[in-house]
């Protein structure tokens, strides 16, 4: 898929920022995080200023990326197959009394829950259609998969891990971060749209500039990422127009971030990851 020549200069300039401003250390649980920066930007993308992006992943194989798209509030939900460049591709709207939320990928399916309607609509991945619907207690907020099981949100510090079968919960972790003064652990909540990343899960947290990399066996929080930077300006007097929408590509290893109603998407590349081993210092 081309990428957007213009974008270059802009990204010139947004670089050079990102070195100025690196993410600050973090100290947790006696361990304290190199002070690097290990997210840069590589393009933009147009996204739908109309779509209220509540869950976003990546499709297609080789170099026929594309994205599903989960969109909200009543009346305009939908789940929608989008390309790289921001078109929409297919489009099945949801029932106006449902407000679509998390969606994921997993066996040929793809899930889509819904805030606090307790339902899981499921299509089939390729031609969209509906297969069925199974119901679940609670609210929906974030959704994502580690290749066998469904991982949920629900705006608390719970996530739960879910048969694809029956959308029946097996498990659940609670997500926290040690604090460095205390060394308690302190619950971080109102975790939003996941993504499972090489084993771990990032979570953006509600209202927010903030994505957390949680570790999905502890539930540790193992650094925060800010992401304020990438907020568009339009958006910024917007109290609804926040950050949501995490796709990560496992072949191209390219991160994607969007937000509600963003015009612009955004291609990172994690380089230099002091987490992973190889890359430590
Ligand atoms: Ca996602």
């Amino acid at each position: 898929m081309e990428r957007f020549a213009r974008a270059a200069a802009l990204w010139t300039a947004a670089f050079f920022a990102l070195l100025a401003f690196p993410l600050s250390a973090e100290k947790q649980g006696g361990r304290s995080l190199p002070d690097r920066v290990i997210l840069a930007p590589v393009a933009t993308y147009p996204h739908d200023p109309d779509s209220f992006c509540q869950g976003l992943f990546c499709g297609g194989e080789g170099g026929a990326l594309f994205f599903y798209e989960s969109a909200g509030r009543y009346g305009r939900s939908a789940i929608k197959r989008v390309s790289l460049d921001g078109k929409t591709l297919e489009k099945k709207k949801l029932p106006r009394n449902y407000f679509g939320e998390g969606a994921a990928a997993l066996g040929g399916k793809i899930f889509q829950i819904t805030w606090r309607e307790e339902t899981c609509f499921v299509y089939d991945a390729r031609s969209l259609r509906l297969l069925e619907r199974f119901v679940y207690k609670g609210e929906g907020w974030g959704l994502t998969e580690n290749g066998s099981e469904l991982v949920m949100s629900d705006g608390s510090d719970r996530i739960t891990f879910r048969r694809p079968a029956d959308f029946a919960p097996t498990r659940e972790i609670r997500v926290f971060r040690t604090n460095p003064k205390t060394g308690r652990r302190d619950p971080i909540g109102r975790l939003n749209e996941l993504e499972w990343i090489d084993g771990e899960i990032w979570a953006n947290l509600f209202e927010t500039t903030l994505i957390a990399r949680i570790d999905p066996n502890t539930g540790e929080v193992i650094q925060l990422l800010d992401f304020a930077r990438y907020v568009p300006e339009e958006c910024k007097g917007a109290p609804e127009k926040v950050l949501n929408g995490i796709a990560w590509d496992r072949v191209g290893r390219r991160l994607f971030v969007t937000g509600k109603e963003w015009p612009v998407l955004y291609e990172l590349a994690i380089e230099n990851d002091p987490l992973k081993k190889g890359n430590a210092e």
